[in-house]
């Protein structure tokens, strides 16, 4: 998290310097150390373009062809509280998806409403930390879509996800960056396999954040937060297994 938080305020300054070089550049190009200079504000801007495009790069898609025969369930498998037992009974027809925070426009949306959005269908590879991977095809709504439909702040650094369940006494949530949260692979997630999300893979609706391990794609999703920082929330480290056994909050792949 600090990694790529200090990163990307570095990006932010070099682009600002590079930018303050190359409006003076007749000035500067005019001496040697002025040359120098503003070749190395060039090879900043290039690594700092090359930071940010390898954020931004898809996950690798795969065919149907491709796709686990069995799609291992991890973690928890069915949150079995009362209210979570009741929203599945009545096939979630109740259920709301809150959307809530640092946004202008805080949402309660019912299944329906998430299911008549627009939506993208991706065929991927899950790699759990424990050692397991499976490929599997997910439909669901881009969250970049989401928060801006919910009129999100320019405050807000990252986007909590609150979910039904809990391990060891704990809620499982998770946390995102910006740049993962606009990243066009970033769903929230209520098809599998095409069919309805099942109850084992975190239904209603579960995230797919495909440049992350296992443990960052949050089940059970009921609530998305954009906050400005991870600080006073639960164990503080941005989610479950970060606080618990310190896991990395990036986990990247
Ligand atoms: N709410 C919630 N989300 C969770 C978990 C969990 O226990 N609870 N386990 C995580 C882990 S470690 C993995 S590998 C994946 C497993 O997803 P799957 O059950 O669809 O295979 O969900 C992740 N998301
Ligand atoms: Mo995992």
């Amino acid at each position: 998290m600090i990694v790529n938080f200090s990163r990307r305020a570095l990006i932010g300054s070099i682009t600002a310097s590079a930018g303050l070089l190359t409006s003076g550049c007749d000035k500067i190009t005019a001496s040697p150390q002025g040359q120098s200079l503003l070749g190395l504000g060039e090879t900043l801007t290039y690594r700092a373009q090359r930071l940010i495009t390898d954020r931004q790069a898809l996950a690798v898609e795969y065919g149907a062809a491709d796709m686990s025969p069995v799609f291992r369930a991890n973690g928890t498998s069915n949150p079995g509280t009362d209210a979570y037992n009741a929203h599945a009974a009545n096939q979630f027809a109740d259920w709301r998806l809150l959307v809530d925070g640092l946004v202008a426009h805080p949402l309660a949306l019912s299944l329906d409403q998430i299911r008549r959005a627009p939506h993208r269908t991706q065929i991927t590879r899950h790699d759990c930390v424990e050692g397991w991977s499976a490929i599997g095809q997910w439909t669901g709504l881009p969250l970049g879509l989401l928060l801006r439909r919910a009129g999100l702040s320019g405050n807000a650094r990252y986007v909590v996800f609150h979910c039904a369940d809990m391990l060891g006494g704990r809620p499982y949530y998770e946390s995102i960056d910006m740049v993962d949260a606009f990243h066009p692979q970033t769903i929230l997630a209520w098809g599998m396999n095409g069919q309805a999300l099942g109850v084992a893979h975190g239904a209603p609706l579960r995230l797919r954040v495909e440049r992350q391990l296992g443990y960052k794609q949050a089940k059970y999703v009921m609530r998305v937060q954009a906050v400005d920082s991870l600080a006073g929330l639960y164990g503080g480290k941005g989610g479950y297994w970060e606080d618990v056994s310190g896991y990395q909050w990036y986990a990247g792949i």
